[in-house]
């Protein structure tokens, strides 16, 4: 298996940052099929869009600012291992970025964490909310399955706009802060940068659906949705929330087979590198 471009060790224990693919869609209602291809499709691409060969030598194409980091790529585990292996991972302190799949993995990802860490503050990414009480456990109720171990107070939902009524009933009653694209338009995003960064407390998680991003950026998701963030938006956000230290992050949903010339896998890839980059950078 092809390790991701911005792995820079082989060495578990010296890493600040683990990559880990989770190639299961079982928890999926989508009508479009592939997210299991997502962690070695965004791999593959990473390495031959963000690298280049010069003189027989290859470098990467690293991000304008920010440092380099300690990156192990763990490759790809099984849903049934999420327990043991994120238990072995933030019991060290690292910080895990897991690479899906479907969005339900990320509940078995916050549940494991919420074991060592208390009152996460989640970061939620996605066009949906996922935040469906009525059905639980699968890729609809990921919010309401983690309720437990987030604080809702320093919590937020970014890009959110197709909610079901059952979740908006959800949205009012825990008091989960949305905020929609139009909302960026509206208020610019340095002030919602600096909104989300003031209400965040310090153990942050940042879930991110690539369902977010516009499809015209972002076309090979499994549930697409039009009038969603921009690239740069979308980042700039990322990387704002990842300047003040995250515990972890996913990215889900990427559904290679629904992609335009792997535009999608590539966008994830230097997600990934402007995360890895900025964190803990100010
Ligand atoms: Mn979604």
């Amino acid at each position: 298996m092809e390790e991701i471009c911005w792995a820079n060790t082989d060495n578990f224990e010296e890493s600040e940052f683990v990559v880990i693919g989770i190639p299961d869609e079982s928890q999926s209602h989508a009508l479009r099929k592939g997210t299991e291809e997502a962690p070695d499709k965004i791999r593959q691409i990473s390495n031959i869009r963000d690298s280049f060969e010069r003189n027989g030598k290859i470098s990467l194409g690293r991000p304008f600012q920010g440092s380099e980091k300690k990156v192990h790529d763990m490759g790809n585990i099984h849903r049934d291992q999420i327990e043991n292996i994120y238990g072995k991972i933030s019991e060290s302190s690292k910080i895990p970025i897991s690479i899906g799949g479907d969005h339900s993995i990320t509940r078995q990802i916050i549940n494991t964490m919420g074991k060592k860490y208390e009152k996460i503050s989640l970061v939620y990414f996605d066009a949906h909310p996922d935040f469906v009480s009525s059905t639980t456990n699968y890729y609809g109720s990921v919010v309401n399955d983690v309720l437990s171990n987030i604080e809702i107070e320093s919590s937020v939902q970014i890009g959110i706009r197709t909610p079901e009524q059952e979740e908006l009933d959800n949205i009012k009653k825990w008091n989960l802060e949305i905020i929609t694209p139009f909302d960026i338009h509206e208020q610019g995003i340095k002030k919602v940068a600096n909104s989300i960064r003031n209400k965040l407390g310090d153990k942050v998680y940042v879930s991110f659906d690539m369902d977010c991003v516009d499809p015209s950026y972002a076309p090979g998701v499994s549930v697409p949705v039009p009038m969603g963030l921009n690239s740069t938006d979308a980042v700039f956000l990322l990387k704002e929330i990842a300047k003040k230290g995250i515990i972890g992050m996913d990215i889900m949903e990427v559904c290679p087979s629904f992609d335009v010339k792997d535009r999608t896998s590539h966008l994830a890839s230097r997600i990934i590198s402007e995360v890895l980059y900025s964190s803990g950078e100010a």
